[in-house]
């Protein structure tokens, strides 16, 4: 069902060492998407590695890399309607001097490779990074009460 397209969601070490996690899950959860999977850890370099395979050519891979594994990550699944494409409308372009204002990046960081938040591209891409950090007993099975006031 459309209303149950998910999405991967990881607050970066950044957003962690800022205190600003709180005011991430609250966009989302005030946006009406459910939550169905979080965790918080430290993520491993061969983690990181295999969640950024696509870019390992890129001069900046191995900062990046270094970067994500400096501190602790919250790592979310959420869902609801077009959660991928919203997800990312929400997070703002991943430079945060192109995030416009209201974005969570335009309102809350300044620069690319400090930009607080990871959201799938695709959908098929959620699919693979949801299954890179989580097994299938950590997707929560919950229907919100709200659910008949977000959707019609
Ligand atoms: P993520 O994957 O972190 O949500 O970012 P995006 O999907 O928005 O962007 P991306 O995959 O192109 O980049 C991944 C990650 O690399 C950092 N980065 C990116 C960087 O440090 N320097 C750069 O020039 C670029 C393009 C920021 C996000």
């Amino acid at each position: 069902m459309a209303n149950s397209e998910r999405t991967f969601i990881m607050c970066k070490p950044d957003a962690v060492h800022r205190g600003i996690v709180g005011e991430i899950i609250k966009r989302f959860e005030a946006k009406g998407f459910k939550l169905v999977a979080m965790k918080f850890m430290w993520a491993s370099k061969e983690l990181l590695e295999k969640h950024y395979a696509d870019l390992s050519s890129r001069p900046f891979f191995p900062g990046l890399v270094s970067y994500m594994s400096s501190g602790p990550v919250v790592p979310m699944v959420w869902e609801g309607l077009n959660a991928v494409k919203t997800g990312r409308v929400m997070l703002g372009a991943t430079n945060p001097a192109d995030s416009a204002p209201g974005t969570i990046r335009g309102d809350l960081c300044v620069q690319v490779g400090r930009n607080i938040i990871h959201g799938s591209d695709s959908v098929e891409s959620a699919n693979k990074e949801i299954a890179l950090w989580f097994n299938d007993n950590e997707l929560v099975s919950w229907k919100p009460a709200s659910v008949d006031w977000v959707y019609e």
